[in-house]
């Protein structure tokens, strides 16, 4: 079972849902990072269930403890340890669905290749994973942040069928929705409340952008930043597609129109995405991910037992009506573990090449939208 992400900044989780703990081992973290257990607390409160009507209402603290590799403050090179104890599971929620498969959902195929599963809250297959990318991606962000001047942010680009009219990055925090258009939220309420009554759930796209990345970073053929920026996103529960820069709608395209002409002022555009040849170009990296609807639902659906009974699948407990709205956070999180990751691996391979050609700046292809 592959339970590490990464190369050089190795992040291995462990822990299920319903389990005492989650938590995480970060190898080959450097040293000299400032961290305390507090820095934690923002981006674990983004991510959380329970903070809003729109996602699932368990209600955990998500409190980090640091249990390795920090002394005075600062991470000393020494495996940096996290856990955090869960403290709101409810398995007796899942009593009814143990010894069947929901449509839609790893029950069926984590059965099938091992023989055995933890059937409270998903066990190792539940979103509840995604709490320790999130943690360990704090140093990741910092480090990037610190060393490179790099920013990663997301938001949400569409809930079903709906698209953000207007583009703003302040309105993304103010909004449980990570919406960029203020405007339309009592919109989204509205469609999310509709939904939740319905029993049903819906399908999301995330948009997740890093500006500051220097050229140079990533590997060609097998350890490509776009197939890493790839694997990364589809790593995360729930992910069915992802985009580099324009992505699929680049089939529609002519070369004339999808080259981003260089300037010694600056790229033109950037239909790239900000990745030529797998390596950063210094553009904006620019990544979607789509999400599928939640496949937990109370709504009946048939399906099959252990046994190969025909069976009527209910759902019931607490589970996101849309788990997208959730996965900003993640999608960050998995950007800046990934871009950490390479920014090492260049430094060891390529360190000592510096910049050979004049830097292009990011130029129009690095508008703020
Ligand atoms: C999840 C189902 C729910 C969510 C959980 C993810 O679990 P439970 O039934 O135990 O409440 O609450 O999300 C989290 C706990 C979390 O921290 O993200 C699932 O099926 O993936």
């Amino acid at each position: 079972m592959s339970n590490t992400f990464g190369q050089l900044f190795r992040v291995t989780t462990f822990g299920e849902s319903h389990g005492p703990a989650i938590g995480c081992v970060i190898d080959g973290c450097p040293p000299g990072i400032a961290l305390a257990e507090g820095d934690f607390t923002a981006d674990l409160a983004r991510r959380a269930t329970g903070r809003s009507r729109h996602t699932s209402a368990r209600r955990e603290d998500d409190a980090v403890e640091i249990l390795s590799g920090v002394y005075e403050g600062a991470t000393t090179g020494a495996p940096v340890a996290l856990l955090i104890r869960n403290t709101d599971a409810r398995s007796r929620d899942y009593d009814r669905i143990a010894r069947q498969f929901r449509p839609g959902h790893a029950d069926y195929t984590w059965w099938q290749k091992y023989g055995t599963r933890d059937p409270r809250g998903g066990g190792r297959s539940s979103a509840r994973e995604t709490t320790m990318r999130v943690a360990a991606a704090v140093l990741a962000k910092k480090w990037l942040a610190q060393r490179h001047g790099v920013r990663i942010r997301g938001h949400l680009a569409q809930i079903g069928d709906v698209l953000p009219r207007s583009h703003d990055w302040d309105a993304v925090e103010q909004n449980p929705f990570f919406w960029p258009d203020a405007g339309q939220v009592p919109e989204l309420e509205a469609y999310m409340d509709a939904l939740r009554k319905s029993g049903d759930s819906v399908g999301a796209r995330v948009r997740v952008v890093a500006d500051g990345v220097p050229p140079g970073w990533g590997e060609p053929v097998y350890g490509k930043l776009d197939a890493g920026l790839a694997a990364a996103m589809m790593s995360i529960n729930a992910v069915k597609g992802v985009e580099i820069g324009d992505g699929f709608a680049s089939v529609a395209q002519k070369g004339s129109e999808h080259r981003d002409a260089m300037t010694p002022d600056g790229f033109r555009s950037n239909h790239a995405g900000g990745v030529l040849g797998g390596i950063s170009t210094g553009q904006r990296i620019e990544c979607s991910v789509a999400f599928k609807p939640t496949s937990s639902l109370r709504l009946p659906v048939e399906g099959v037992d252990l046994d190969g009974n025909a069976v009527e699948v209910v759902t019931t407990g607490r589970h996101d009506p849309c788990v997208g709205i959730r996965a900003t956070p993640i999608c960050e999180a998995m950007m800046a573990l990934e871009l950490m990751d390479q920014a090492l691996r260049h430094r060891a391979q390529c360190g000592d090449v510096g910049e050979v050609a004049p830097r292009i700046p990011a130029g129009e292809g690095a508008a703020d939208g």
